[in-house]
């Protein structure tokens, strides 16, 4: 860990935050087999629940018949899209203010919609029973291709909306389009490219699921489930199924891989719970790998054209896109209210233009609905990609290369913090040194000279860069929030008589660590060793209310919160150290633990003191009110914009044209680190994901609709086989907003990566005259490019 630590920088073993050897205070559990998940609960006559789901895309519901299901000997019940109707209950609010069928009434809308949905005493005869429900369709001509959506005359896909006679679902735009025409106008060069980022899907380890057990004496929900956001998901539940709120408790236990798939409530959690409403018994739901890939949130699947517009000495001037968006059959996207495509407007990445614009058009098709942040900001996976290409697409134009391309058009850190041409203001960045770092560990120069050597030789050697920047940590709420809930995180603490503590987070994890992390930012606010912290999250009993776990915000909003609500506790313990000490609170000096009188080191109390004197017996000082403990909610005032540099080296096989990623170098700059050993874990996994990404992964459909990633043996993920020994390094750029300069970085390299693996493919294949190649980049479409004959995507 942390071998490459750039001067100026050093860890302090006296502060847990930074310390590079904190291992995971979680792992014990793990590592021993004792982690607690969804499907570990057991519950005294808990029922099991399978869904019977649609074989084909679009069709017409003419008929279910039940009758031999519900004669299983095993079976409690079976329910129908009819039987929600009645209940009020067939349709429910996507986290885009669509709505979205819980079982279908009327039309399927794609594969593996949820039809129906049996309980049974076990799991097997749940599944058998499904076989035994009679469905009648009649069958509808599927619309899969997103042009084809938008022509006039396509079957309407979503003739539930009243006065809908297309497949139009809405359009977008950002920045300024005259000025950009001005600047293209103007331009020496003009270079366009399309660019597709196909549909994938996050794929955690984990499906989805839950155990709902309903008291109908009590009249209150208990619901064990798989999310990312369970303060969240309890509100929604209030709404959707008309419980009332302090009735219902989300137990978010340990969660085995998000990768923002289970931030949408899928129908399977609905029928969970009304399942254990009708029975009167607990109810436990657990997809299978092929519904989680089939039915729940995919990611991207944007149809991009890219223009960038740049001087003949390569200062880059525009940026314009176009861009069609697949939103499947129901808008499932998760992005805050106002922002429709997500964060895509930070498609400007870290340069300094001149002006820019995107127009959107989303469309619905007969596929899953989702458009989930799959590790991604809401959609700037999309932005930084497209960015990142089509300057690749210039510096190949302009003869140039393409790191001194980036070089000469990087925003400066004098201009920090830098208002983009779309609105977006960064907070803090120094951008050339990461990629100076980045070049220094690749070996820049030397890579480019091997690399003339070998083309000399027919060989098909690529160098790919990437420079990226996200906007991560939403808020703030004034101009943020999801189905009208504001993104603000609340954050509790509690410090005990003998100065241990408990901190309780409204974020959850889903491995990313933060029982240890929160932990190290707890104790070096408050001088107690992260050890003698307690984390507790994923609870709504328990925990203040608060947005969630994804798009990397859980260190800039929380751990924001937890800084400053121990940063209060602290001040509280001033106040009962000044009455210890005799002193007025303001004579008294914190260091690391303990106050002590300013010029008079030894009249020093500890926090450990403190916390017994603030729970034993006599008066405490004025001023002094309640326990030792805080709570707070933290409304960021801006994202933390962390960035990076990374640079990837390929070989392409000329005779089989399978590419190899022999080097992968990342660079990251997330500002103040507080556990290194953890960010690297993130980003050794976010990197693999990008290998998944840009040479393997796609959710395709066929002309009928059928899905064609509904197995892990169609939908490939990489494995430790196809992926290099990570180089990872790190520069430290703080947010200046945050109380302790840490941006957010669990989603930096999923981001950064793609762009930086395409980059390096289309760079082997130069010698074809490859200008561009759509992901992912399987053999078969390498060999096309090398042949130029793109296939469409
Ligand atoms: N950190 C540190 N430092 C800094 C930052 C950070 O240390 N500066 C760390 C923390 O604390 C944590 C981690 O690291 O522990 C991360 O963080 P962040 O960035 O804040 O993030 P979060 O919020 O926590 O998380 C989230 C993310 C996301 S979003 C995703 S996708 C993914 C990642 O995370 N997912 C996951 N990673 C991971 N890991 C794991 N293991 N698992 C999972 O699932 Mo989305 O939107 O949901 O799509």
């Amino acid at each position: 860990v942390d071998d490459h630590k750039p001067a100026g920088f050093e860890d302090n073993d006296q502060h847990p935050v930074g310390h590079g050897r904190m291992l995971r205070k979680e792992d014990p559990r793990f590592v021993r087999g004792r982690g607690n998940y969804v499907d570990d609960v057991q519950l005294p006559g808990m029922l099991h629940l399978a869904i019977l789901r649609a074989p084909v895309a679009h069709a017409r519901l003419v008929g279910i018949d039940t009758t031999a299901a519900e004669a299983h000997p095993k079976v409690k019940a079976v329910v129908t899209g009819a039987t929600l109707e009645s209940l009020n209950l067939a349709w429910m609010p996507t986290l885009s203010n669509d709505v979205q069928a819980v079982l279908v009434t009327d039309k399927v809308r794609f594969q593996g919609q949820e039809v129906a949905f049996v309980v049974a005493e076990d799991r097997y005869s749940a599944r058998d029973a499904l076989e035994l429900i009679e469905v009648e369709y009649d069958l509808l001509d599927p619309v899969v291709d997103v042009r084809r959506a938008l022509e006039e005359g396509a079957p309407v896909i979503r003739d539930d909306i009243e006065g809908k006679t297309d497949n139009h679902c809405f359009d977008w735009e950002t920045g300024d389009a005259a000025a950009t025409e001005a600047v293209f106008a103007q331009a020496d060069v003009v270079v366009e490219q399309d660019i597709v980022y196909p549909r994938v899907h996050p794929a955690p380890m984990e499906t989805c699921g839950a155990v709902a057990d309903f008291d109908p004496v009590e009249g209150r929900l208990t619901l064990w489930s798989t999310t990312q956001a369970p303060h969240a998901h309890r509100t929604l539940y209030a709404i959707v199924a008309g419980l009332p709120e302090h009735k219902i408790r989300v137990i978010s236990p340990d969660i085995g891989g998000g990768f923002g798939n289970k931030v949408p409530i899928y129908p399977g959690y609905v029928c969970a719970v009304v399942g254990s409403i009708v029975t009167g018994k607990p109810v436990k739901w657990m997809e299978d790998r092929s519904e989680n890939l089939v039915s729940t949130g995919f990611a991207r699947d944007y149809v991009m054209r890219g223009e960038i517009a740049a001087t003949r000495d390569g200062r880059i001037l525009g940026i314009r896109t176009h861009v069609i968006a697949d939103h499947g059959a129901f808008n499932g996207t998760a992005a805050p209210v106002k922002y429709p495509a997500g964060f895509f407007g930070v498609f400007t990445g870290s340069y300094d233009l001149e002006a820019a614009y995107c127009h959107m058009t989303a469309v619905y098709t007969n596929k899953a609905p989702g458009g989930v942040a799959y590790a991604c900001s809401f959609r700037i996976t999309e932005a930084v990609y497209l960015v990142e290409r089509i300057v690749d697409c210039l510096a190949a134009e302009l003869g140039m290369d393409p790191v001194r391309l980036r070089l000469k058009n990087f925003i400066k850190p004098e201009q920090f913090p830098y208002t983009t041409k779309t609105g977006w203001v960064y907070d803090s960045g120094n951008y050339e040194p990461t990629m100076r770092e980045a070049m220094r560990l690749a070996g820049y120069e030397e890579l480019r000279r091997e690399q003339a050597e070998k083309r000399a030789r027919g060989e098909l050697m690529g160098i790919g860069v990437s420079f990226f920047t996200e906007a991560v940590g939403a808020g703030p709420r004034k101009h943020m929030d999801i189905l009208g809930l504001g993104m603000a995180d609340g954050c509790e603490l509690r410090v005990h008589p003998t100065g241990k503590a408990v901190v309780r987070l409204s974020v959850q994890s889903q491995g990313q660590g933060h029982e240890t992390t929160f932990a190290q930012i707890v104790g070096e606010e408050l001088g107690i060793p992260p050890a003698d912290v307690d984390v507790v999250h994923g609870d709504t009993d328990n925990t203040p209310f608060g947005l969630g776990t994804y798009g990397s915000r859980s260190t800039p909003v929380s751990g924001a919160a937890a800084a400053l609500v121990a940063r209060k506790v602290r001040d509280k313990a001033r106040i009962v150290a000044s009455g210890m000490l005799e002193v007025s609170a303001d004579d008294l000096v914190w260091e690391k633990g303990a106050f002590h009188v300013a010029g008079d080191p030894s009249a020093a109390v500890t926090i450990q003191d403190i916390a017994m004197r603030a729970h034993g017996a006599g008066d405490l000082p004025e001023g002094y009110e309640g326990a030792l403990e805080a709570q707070i909610t933290y409304n960021p005032p801006n994202l933390t914009y962390p960035h990076g540099a990374y640079i990837c080296v390929v070989d392409v096989d000329p005779g089989t044209a399978q590419v190899k990623v022999r080097r992968f170098v990342a660079v990251d700059d997330c500002g103040t680190r507080i556990n290194p050993m953890i960010i690297e874990g993130q980003i050794h996994g976010g990197l693999t994901d990008g290998v998944g990404m840009a040479l393997m992964e796609i959710i395709a459909f066929d002309e009928d609709g059928n899905c064609l990633g509904g197995s892990l043996m169609d939908y490939l993920l990489p494995t430790a086989v196809e992926v290099p020994d990570w180089e990872t390094g790190f520069t430290v750029t703080p947010s200046p907003h945050h109380p302790i300069g840490a941006k957010g970085v669990g989603e930096s390299a999923t981001v950064g990566s793609p762009p930086a693996i395409v980059n390096a493919v289309v760079d082997a294949l130069a010698p074809f005259g490859v200008r561009h190649a759509d992901m992912p980049l399987t053999p078969s479409r390498v060999w096309d490019a090398m042949r130029g004959q793109a296939r469409p995507p």
